[in-house]
């Protein structure tokens, strides 16, 4: 997968990219970063990229004539690159957004600053808008490295093994089992029998049990469109208080 990222602050992704998983991935070649500077591409002596908004109000916005010749630089070498701008309006961003978004070649990230940019921007070049959250940042540069983590670590050959991925929470849109390691007992607190027990269906049928328990305590919106076994559903009683036959 080819990324290009859009931004005024191209240092920003020097160290992120360096580290770990991503940073082996990207040593492997199975994903290729490349950060442009949108201020490269303001032609005039001082290279302004933000002006005041039409209509008056706070703040600046980023002029589309830099952003426009950033992304038809890009596009003109990969006419078939989905174009994703950052922002707070966007699709919330999700496992399955990752999923789709794993599954294309040449994506561009454009990474706003200040109020944000022209609108013309989005009518003219933008494909798809994501939020990774309701809160404003300064800058979508951070949104756009949640983004490449998020879909990189789905990329074939990225993770230790593929299969890790798909017991991803969320990717049966569970929350995660809990999870232990060495020791077994640490200031008086066990770890649950049943895991030192070897026992795989065992551990299997733990494990679902509690996925399901702390998505049902913790994201109930989940579990609502969950696709849930009658084994699931069992479970799922066997957790709800038991009626008192008083
Ligand atoms: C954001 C978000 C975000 C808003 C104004 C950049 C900032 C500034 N991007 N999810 N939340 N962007 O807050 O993606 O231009």
């Amino acid at each position: 997968m080819k990324v290009d990222i859009l931004t005024l602050f191209p240092n920003m992704f020097s160290s992120p990219f360096q580290e770990s998983i991503l940073g082996k991935a990207i040593e492997k070649g199975l994903i290729q970063i490349r950060t442009i500077n949108i201020r490269d591409y303001a032609l005039d002596k001082h290279q302004v990229v933000d002006d005041t908004p039409y209509g008056g109000g706070q703040g600046m916005v980023m002029k589309v004539e830099p952003i426009a010749r950033a992304i038809e630089w890009v596009k003109s070498q990969a006419p078939s690159a989905w174009t994703i701008h950052l922002t707070p309006q966007g699709n919330p961003f999700n496992q399955k957004m990752a999923q789709n978004l794993s599954n294309r070649p040449h994506l561009i990230l454009l990474c706003g600053r200040y109020e944000g940019i022209d609108e013309r921007v989005r009518e003219l070049f933008v494909d798809e808008e994501v939020s990774i959250g309701d809160y404003v940042l300064t800058g979508g540069e951070l949104a756009a490295m949640v983004l490449i983590d998020a879909i990189s670590r789905l990329l074939p050959g990225v993770l230790g093994s593929d299969r890790s991925a798909e017991e991803d929470s969320f990717f049966q849109s569970l929350l995660e089992y809990p999870q232990y390691t060495r020791p077994s007992s640490f200031r008086g607190v066990e770890v649950p029998e049943v895991l030192l027990s070897g026992n795989h269906s065992a551990i299997e049928r733990w494990r679902r049990k509690e996925a399901l328990r702390r998505t049902s305590k913790r994201r109930p919106d989940l579990l609502a469109n969950a696709q849930l076994s009658s084994e699931d559903k069992k479970l799922l009683e066997e957790m709800l208080p038991k009626k008192s036959d008083g």
